[in-house]
């Protein structure tokens, strides 16, 4: 059994782990965003857990700064997104208020506060909501997106906060979801995955990794940096997440240069394992998706 002081130290490694991880990310390209991660345990009974976090950076009211992080996000239905004010400017709040017309509207948040809804057409929120702080409303605007379109493969059901067309010059940013057919996630093992990006026109594996994901399906964003850049020479993908580190619930995220063209690519996803089992049948999904730069 491990002593009280060596869950600390063991808490202060992981903690320091996860700065290193987060400094290297910024440290290889400053655009990359900072990830949230060891957020938990603020869902309310009724709702589902939060998947997916949009951060409001330290003195984010002064003019010029990052002031949503992420600012514009592309969620598939059912996601649930907490925004959490991390500016710890003293007696500065900041609000997530929709605007044209206004859809939700979080009041002001104190530092270290958070603000949750979840996308979907029970809420009324899939399609375009742009939003801003009604306190710094002249700098501090974000825009969220949500698609409810559902692809069923054979083993997986496929939902894109974009649907089956991403447009980058929207946002360069795409949340994915892949729920396993007949197989229920929420098991107190976790479930692993491989999640795979091909490039149609020269069949090129542009990402593959392994995801462990537990009591939730698998999300994983795609953050594009190449923007139709075609002369861009592509970065080494940087993945961080999952959003809520206990239980790790949430979403993941691949940054890097993935679409440097207009084209078909296609993701493909596995379920490799069960806890410890082999899915009983193959269990493998690819979805087209047809992205503009
Ligand atoms: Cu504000």
């Amino acid at each position: 059994m491990l002593s009280k002081k060596k869950l600390v130290s063991v808490s202060l490694l992981i903690a320091l782990v996860s700065i290193a991880a987060v400094s290297a990310a910024l440290a290889a390209n400053s655009i990359y965003p900072k990830t949230s991660n060891n957020i938990n345990a603020y869902a309310q009974a009724s709702q589902p857990p939060p998947t997916y976090y949009i951060r409001i950076q330290p003195n984010t009211s002064v003019e010029g700064a990052t002031h949503y992080n992420p600012s514009r996000v592309a969620v598939p239905a059912g996601t649930t997104v907490t925004w959490i004010n991390d500016d710890p400017v003293a007696g500065v709040k900041h609000t997530v208020t929709g605007l044209r017309p206004i859809s939700f509207d979080s009041g002001p948040i104190p530092f270290g506060g958070k603000y949750q809804l979840t996308f979907d057409r029970s809420t009324g929120l899939i399609g375009k909501f742009p939003y801003h702080c009604t306190i710094h409303p002249w700098m501090m605007t974000g825009m969220i997106s949500s698609n409810d379109t559902v692809v069923e493969g054979k083993s997986f059901r496929f939902g894109s906060g974009t649907g089956s067309t991403f447009n980058t010059t929207e946002t360069n940013r795409n949340l994915l979801a892949f729920t396993p057919i007949g197989a229920q996630v929420n098991q107190e093992q976790p479930f692993l995955y491989n999640f795979t990006l091909t490039r149609d026109s020269d069949n090129k594996t542009l990402f593959s990794q392994n995801f462990q994901v537990l009591k939730s399906n698998l999300q994983v964003e795609i953050a594009d940096f190449a923007s139709g850049n075609s002369s861009q020479v592509p970065r080494t993908p940087i993945v961080y997440g999952p959003d809520v580190g206990t239980p790790y619930t949430g979403a993941y995220h691949v940054a890097g240069d993935f679409f440097t063209q207009t084209g078909d690519y296609t993701v493909t996803v596995e379920l490799l394992k069960l806890g410890a089992s082999s899915p009983p049948q193959p269990m493998k999904d690819s979805f087209p998706i047809h992205v503009v730069t």
